[in-house]
């Protein structure tokens, strides 16, 4: 018997209308447009109420990197649900699920990563991660370091630490965020910048103005920075060659933490298993939630280094943190499965030796169409920028809307992409094949032709 009855799709748009506070939504004009009904899903499309078929190019929510339809993670999760569906980890107990992840997402991790905490979520991550840096720091005996810096775009998730982390002002603005204690530096946005140093420089330029911030503030007071290896949410922003390198200098000149939000980047999407790995830096935490379950359920966790694990279970007593659903059982067998399904079919391999070159050299052909002034692709997270010129480059007004233009005409040509302003984002699931890697790309030109046409007429 189907869990959820069936329903035409006009009875799911006004059952939705009425009853349904999405997140990140304009409300009043979804009520004019009515949501998109996404009923099924299977390997790397997904299918609407009208049957509608889409090839899922960012991996649901830059989660389903398995694919869809998985029958060992729905497997694991029924087998899980018939022995334990719950119990938690507070007052001294555990479960194999639990405990079994934990050592597995050791085993794939950095060196200096022994200890994992669980969440549910990428932003109930980071605001563990909050609390457990300025321990840290009390525990040390300097109370005074409480502050954490992080980066204007950035994106760390929606709870109010989370939100206060991440540097995006129409967020702030609306809740009167950030929270005291968290400040914002410049993004390594090269492409966005007016250009006129090198790459490198610029990227040098960006670190440094962590360094400016933490003189101004004073070092003594400065807990931790924080970072996506590449900023997802904000537009997938690759940062220069330069710039890593020298963020983990800085960090290491001050003492400072560093933070690796690994939400998007974790568990391979980079063809390393780590963005830390692929851009070579050595975080204190990592953040990570998303792909580790591929989203078949919600899991997310941090993973703590030694240095900063070791005070806090010698020194800390008790840590007064954590979450009903820490370690949620079904979540971590999910995950367990699904980390399994990563190494048994080389997916991190096959991202970095074989898919990922594929589509990232296509992708890059997509700078022959006139309305494209960039492209950028690591691993399998991409983006490209749409210009009105490239030489000079001449970029349109962003309140023309042509980035959810193409967006519209991507999806009405069965690719799901995303808009973030003028620039579209893709982050297909690992298991793509070669003839969906071309599939995506034959569609994106031709939503561009669309879309050319449509700013011509
Ligand atoms: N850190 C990073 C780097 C993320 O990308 C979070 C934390 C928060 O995770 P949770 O699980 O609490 O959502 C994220 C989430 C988008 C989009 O539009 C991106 C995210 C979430 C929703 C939308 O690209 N990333």
């Amino acid at each position: 018997m189907a869990a959820i009855e069936k329903r035409s799709r006009g009875d799911w748009q006004e059952l939705d209308r009425k009853h349904y506070l999405h997140p990140f939504t304009n409300h009043k004009e979804l009520h004019v447009q009515r949501a998109r009904i996404i009923t099924r899903a299977d390997g790397v499309y997904i299918y609407d109420a009208d049957g509608h078929k889409m090839l899922d190019g960012m991996s649901g929510l830059w989660c389903v990197n398995a694919g869809y339809g998985r029958q060992e993670l729905i497997d694991a999760a029924t087998r899980q649900m018939q022995e334990l569906p719950y119990y938690n980890s507070f007052f001294q107990c555990a479960h194999p699920p639990a405990i079994e992840l934990a050592s597995i997402i050791r085993e794939v991790s950095p060196a200096q990563f022994n200890r994992v905490f669980f969440a549910g979520s990428g932003s109930e991550s980071n605001d563990t991660i909050v609390r457990m840096v300025r321990t840290y720091w009390d525990l040390m005996g300097q109370p005074e370091r409480h502050t954490i810096i992080s980066r204007n775009n950035a994106y760390h998730g929606s709870t109010v630490a989370a939100a206060s982390l991440s540097g995006m002002k129409a967020m702030h603005k609306q809740s009167g965020l950030p929270i005291p204690g968290i400040v914002h530096v410049d993004q390594p946005y090269w492409f966005g910048s007016d250009q006129s140093l090198t790459p490198d420089e610029f990227g040098l330029v960006a670190a440094r103005s962590i360094e400016t911030k933490i003189l101004e503030l004073g070092p003594e007071k400065v807990a931790a920075f924080i970072g996506e290896p590449i900023q997802g949410a904000g537009g997938v922003v690759v940062p220069p060659d330069s710039y890593w390198p020298e963020v983990q200098r800085i960090c290491d000149k001050y003492g400072i933490l560093l933070i690796s939000d690994e939400v998007i980047t974790g568990f391979g999407r980079l063809g390393k298993w780590f963005g830390a790995d692929h851009f070579k830096t050595r975080p204190d935490f990592m953040t990570f939630a998303k792909g580790v379950s591929s989203g078949y359920l919600p899991l997310g966790g941090v993973m703590v280094s030694d240095r900063v694990a070791d005070v806090l279970i010698d020194k800390g007593g008790e840590f007064y943190h954590g979450y009903t659903y820490s370690g949620h059982p079904v979540a971590c067998a999910v995950a367990i499965a699904n980390i399994k399904l990563i190494q048994r079919d080389k997916l991190v391999e096959r991202i970095r030796d074989d898919i990922g070159p594929y589509l990232q050299k296509k992708w890059a052909t997509l700078m022959d169409h006139p309305l494209v002034g960039d492209t950028r692709m690591v691993g399998l997270m991409g983006a490209f920028e749409i210009v009105k010129t490239k030489d000079p480059l001449e970029r349109f007004d962003e309140k023309q809307g042509v980035g959810p233009m193409c967006r519209d005409n991507l999806i009405a040509s069965g690719l799901c992409l995303r808009a973030v302003g003028d620039t579209i984002i893709c982050a297909p699931p690992f298991v793509l094949s070669h003839s969906e890697a071309d599939e995506l790309i034959e569609t994106t030109w031709k939503a561009l032709d669309l879309t050319q046409k449509a700013l011509a007429e």
